[in-house]
């Protein structure tokens, strides 16, 4: 397939977006995250070469070892977003406190992310991704780390990009799911997934069948009907295990367990971004127990249980972990 006829990530923000009051400045977000992912990429290509594997030697507030790739995506999305001159607040995965970057009126958003999500995945060449949530900034006062939590079912937009054999990123509004490719000649984005709906088939179920043991009865019951009626499918990295999900069908879950009773994930940097395009594409985000879009949010690093993927089956999964 050429590319040559497709429209280019800036020419649809262009075309689509225009004229809608709602998306005013947050084609500028969106600009800055895909030429932030643009220099993530290549890093992420040359990998050893560029000496950017291994860890810093440090922990970051999740207790998490810090890889450089992580760092360096930080810095990466951090510099972009603050540049976009749209942008007044930043919550980063990597950061414990939130990057205040200015309050003027054009800078009406704010994103959370996790710069480089599937970190266990950098040193081995498999695939990786960034998520990003936006949310418009709410009142006129000062920004806070307050301000920042905010429900998933706020969100304007949601975005990821995944580092994989081909550079995809996806943004989700309201109105539509749509999937660019990197064309590595030109680098530009070009559209090659318009208006992305997940399929109705669901084929896949993807989860880390080691903690199956740690799993209460409920999710154990649950685990073994999806493995009774799909194939296993687990990356290790969320972001592109649900890229596959949204484009063939499937369910992702990371359950609470009792290593977790929070879960894993994160809320504001994975599970409401990811839960949003979900959504929009026809899909459905819980943490087991209620939808995962209606949490307010108590702290920014917050954990949660997560089951996202095919609407019936999600809630199928949800019904008897819940015993609902
Ligand atoms: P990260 O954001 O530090 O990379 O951690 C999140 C990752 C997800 O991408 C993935 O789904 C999960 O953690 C994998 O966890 P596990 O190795 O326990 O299966
Ligand atoms: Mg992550």
């Amino acid at each position: 397939m050429t590319l040559g006829h497709c429209p280019t990530l800036k020419e649809f923000l262009t075309t689509s977006w225009s004229g809608n009051g709602q998306l005013t400045g947050l084609d500028a977000v969106v600009i800055a995250i895909a030429n932030g992912s643009r220099q993530v990429q290549e890093h992420v290509q040359s990998a050893a070469l560029g000496d950017v594997l291994g860890s810093t030697g440090e922990t970051n507030v999740q207790g998490e070892i810090v890889q450089r790739l992580d760092e360096i995506s930080s810095n990466t999305f951090v510099q972009v977003l603050s540049d976009s001159g749209s942008v007044a607040a930043i919550g980063c995965e990597e950061i414990e406190k939130p990057v205040i970057v200015d309050n003027f009126e054009d800078h009406s958003y704010m994103v959370l992310m996790d710069p480089l999500d599937g970190s266990s995945n950098i040193d081995v060449a498999v695939s990786i991704g960034s998520i990003f949530g936006i949310w418009r900034k709410t009142g006129d006062g000062e920004v806070t780390e307050d301000s920042l939590l905010r429900p998933g079912n706020e969100q304007v937009a949601a975005v990821y990009v995944v580092y994989g054999s081909s550079t995809v990123f996806v943004v989700a509004t309201n109105s539509a799911v749509s999937g660019f490719t990197l064309d590595s000649k030109s680098g530009d984005f070009s559209l090659t997934h318009p208006d992305i709906r997940i399929p109705e088939e669901c084929p896949y179920y993807s989860t880390n069948e080691g903690n199956f043991k740690s799993l209460d009865d409920a999710t154990q019951q649950a685990v073994l009907n999806l493995r009774n009626a799909h194939s296993q499918r687990y990356v290790g990295s969320l972001v592109a295990d649900f890229h596959r999900n949204l484009l063939k069908g499937g369910i992702f879950l990371y359950p609470a367990d009792k290593n977790r009773q929070e879960g894993r994930l994160r809320l504001m940097y994975e599970a409401n971004p990811l839960g949003f395009v979900a959504e929009q594409a026809g899909g459905a985000a819980s943490t087991g127990y209620r939808r995962i879009m209606d949490i307010m949010p108590e702290k920014l690093h917050q954990r949660t249980p997560l089951i996202l993927g095919n609407k019936d089956v999600v809630e199928q999964t949800v019904s008897i972990i819940s015993g609902g």
